[in-house]
């Protein structure tokens, strides 16, 4: 049976996944699920958690990037998603697992905040999905699943202004990872793919791409995944990016 790969449209873990089967060669169709239709979905299929991406490949059930990027190197080992080097497979997996737990929260609680406001641009993620239905239905159906996505994220005010505001020092953070050669190495690794996708959703927003395009960053994101699709209008609050927009970008 052919691999699949099940995301949701504009997913940027989604993304990940895909990247890594790329990365290995791992020929795959991928499946884009309806949000909130997708739990049953997942369950129907007997993956065991709610969230994609969630794979399918030689019968076994992959879910989660961090357990898809493992799962890879056994299957197919070259080329290799973590370095063979035990202190630098530890850097590797440490930037991934902070990419994942951390960084990757940030844009999926800033897109529910700011699509809530203004969805005038959501077509635009919905240009390569694989849904099964016309973008202008999936389109009609944003306003319930923004509010419904906003609530089970916790994008409240104050968890997207903290958020911003920690924001500079995660960037800061990237940045150290690039010059201690932990990312955008010469081989890409597994947390290149959990953060390059993660730095793609944010440079989406026309507040914060700024922020990101002025730092090393950039050219992980350039070299990883540089047809991120997809725009967020400027809806931030100002005062709430005041923090982010005085913050200097690592030396
Ligand atoms: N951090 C995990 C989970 C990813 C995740 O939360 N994905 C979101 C989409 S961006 C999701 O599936 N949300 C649906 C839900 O929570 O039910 C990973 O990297 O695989």
């Amino acid at each position: 049976m052919a691999n699949r790969l099940y995301a949701l449209p504009g997913s940027h873990p989604s993304r990940t996944g895909a990247l890594m089967l790329e990365h290995k060669g791992v020929p795959y169709k991928r499946v884009d699920l309806i949000p909130a239709a997708h739990r049953v979905i997942l369950r129907a299929l007997r993956f065991p958690g709610h969230t994609v991406p969630a794979v399918t490949i030689d019968g076994r059930r992959l879910q989660g990037t961090r357990e898809i990027s493992r799962a890879l190197d056994e299957i197919k080992p070259d080329p290799p998603l973590f370095p063979k080097d035990a202190d630098r497979r530890r850097a590797v997996e440490e930037a991934e697992r902070w990419g994942d737990e951390v960084l990757q929260p940030v844009p999926r609680r800033l897109s529910w905040w700011c699509i809530k406001r203004d969805n005038s641009s959501v077509k635009e993620f919905l240009v390569d999905a694989k849904l099964g239905l016309p973008t202008s239905i999936a389109v009609v159906t944003t306003p319930p699943i923004a509010r419904i996505s906003g609530r089970l994220n916790r994008s409240t005010d104050e968890n997207v202004k903290a958020d911003l505001a920690a924001l500079p020092g995660m960037l800061d953070r990237v940045d150290r990872l690039i010059a201690d050669g932990v990312l955008n190495g010469e081989q890409l690794n597994a947390a290149d793919f959990q953060i390059a996708t993660s730095l793609a959703l944010l440079r989406c927003f026309e507040d914060l791409r700024p922020w990101i395009d002025s730092r090393p960053a950039a050219e992980l994101v350039q070299r990883v995944v540089p047809d991120y699709p997809g725009r967020i209008p400027a809806v931030l609050p100002d005062a709430w990016l005041e923090a982010g927009r005085s913050a200097a970008p690592a030396a």
